[in-house]
């Protein structure tokens, strides 16, 4: 019998091995299936034989149903191994968990194809860089949103590039528009730096242009990049606001502080300051009310929110971060005015880039006020969100 029992436990560890195995390629079926019944057996198998309490005629038994389960395990092969592996894959992937980033050229698709087709266009079959080419090239960055003081801005620039016969081939229109966008991105161009402990980002912008949203995909991308982050629900005044920004925090397992709906919003920013400094906060990002950048006491209520926050740490908040939605188009250039009178902006989001046809509008907000766009928004996921870099962005425009 004690040979029996070497054996037995060899093949015991041979399915533990197989179990193993299984466990590492995250089997749904495998663990539902086989592994519990195996382990179910196993488990039996393993008091019996420690209690010796059973004959060994049940012993054999149970060795028999062993070896059939394990004949069961070896019978799924490889390729069906690999397919299952696959189907749980394609199933993980649909939830986000290793789905692939969008690129920002998808991303920006709608923008590229406006732009690109109706700049060939222009060019197709043109020898010449006549004044008619120059008129059509002026409308269609109009029409992209790139706003008339940058759009006027670039036509003179090439003008100049082709009175001094630096631009006497129409292909070449493409790339000197490229050249002067870049310019204008770049020079406007920086980074956020993390210089202060806890860094207070304070964002704002008018309704729905996506702020709550936004400070979802920034926590979880700072979260990642190994940083504590807090967030603060000061929008009490929309219903239901509180939540959203909860799931949000739910979502990437991050701490909120809130009150209740219709509270100070100046004081839940407070709260979070003093939150922030006493958990060793890296980022604290605070979400506030958007109502239209017209009605004064938002403006009135943001400012003192300002003030506020300033009490507990004087040099903050180190960032006001202004969501404007691109999709609504010059209409954003007077919210940045607004928001950037009341507030002094530091940076910008750009959101909803995917839906729209008219990214120029990136171009033109920066240009008119030389604040640095952030991130852009390409999507509703939570991995939607890029970086800005002025020549990613051209690329994905223009390429
Ligand atoms: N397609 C797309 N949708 C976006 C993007 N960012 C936000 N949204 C959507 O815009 C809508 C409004 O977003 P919110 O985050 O609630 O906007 P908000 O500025 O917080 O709105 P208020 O709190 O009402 O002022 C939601 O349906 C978001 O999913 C983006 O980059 N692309
Ligand atoms: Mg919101």
């Amino acid at each position: 019998m004690a040979k029996f029992f070497k054996f037995f436990n060899k093949k015991k560890d041979d399915l533990k091995e197989t179990i193993k195995e299984l466990d590492k390629a995250k089997l749904e079926l495998a663990k539902r299936d086989i592994k519990d019944e195996i382990l179910k057996l196993l488990e039996e198998t393993e008091k019996n034989i420690e209690n010796k309490k059973k004959s060994d005629y049940e012993v054999l038994k149970l060795y028999e149903q062993l070896k059939e389960l394990k004949k069961k395990v070896n019978s799924i092969s490889t390729n069906e191994l690999s397919n299952i592996t696959y189907q749980h894959i394609k199933k993980e992937n649909k939830s986000g968990l290793f789905s692939k980033l969008k690129s920002l050229k998808d991303g920006l698709t709608k923008t590229r194809k406006n732009f690109i087709s109706k700049l060939d266009r222009i060019l197709l079959g043109k020898k010449e860089l006549d004044e008619d080419v120059i008129e059509q090239l002026e409308e269609l960055l109009i029409s992209s949103d790139i706003g008339v003081k940058t759009t006027l801005y670039l036509i003179e620039k090439i003008e100049e590039r082709i009175s001094r016969a630096k631009l006497d081939d129409v292909k070449e229109v493409k790339n000197a528009l490229k050249e002067y966008l870049l310019e204008i991105l770049m020079k406007n161009h920086s980074e956020l730096i993390f210089n202060r402990k806890p860094f207070v980002i304070m964002v704002v912008g008018v309704n729905g242009t996506g702020k709550t949203t936004t400070i979802g995909k920034l926590a979880n991308k700072y979260k990642n990049s190994g940083k504590k982050v807090l967030l603060a629900a000061a929008d009490t005044f929309r219903a239901a606001a509180i939540e959203q920004l909860e799931e949000w925090a739910k979502r990437a397992n991050i701490d909120i502080i809130k009150q209740k709906e219709g509270a100070d919003p100046s004081a839940v920013a407070f709260d979070a300051v003093k939150a922030a400094q006493a958990r060793d906060v890296d980022v604290l990002i605070i979400d506030t009310a958007g109502r239209l950048h017209t009605k004064v006491n938002l403006m009135e209520e943001l400012k003192k929110m300002k003030r506020v926050i300033k009490k507990v740490i004087p040099d903050a908040p180190h960032e006001v971060l202004l969501v404007l939605d691109a999709n609504t188009g010059q209409n954003a250039i007077s919210q940045t005015k607004m928001f950037n009178e009341a507030l002094d902006v530091t940076g910008i989001v750009m959101t909803k880039l995917d839906g729209t046809a008219k990214g120029g509008i990136v171009v033109a907000v920066t240009n008119e006020f030389g604040i640095p766009i952030r991130y852009i928004g390409v999507g509703e996921k939570i991995e939607d969100l890029r970086e800005f870099n002025p020549k990613e962005f051209v690329e994905a425009i223009l390429e």
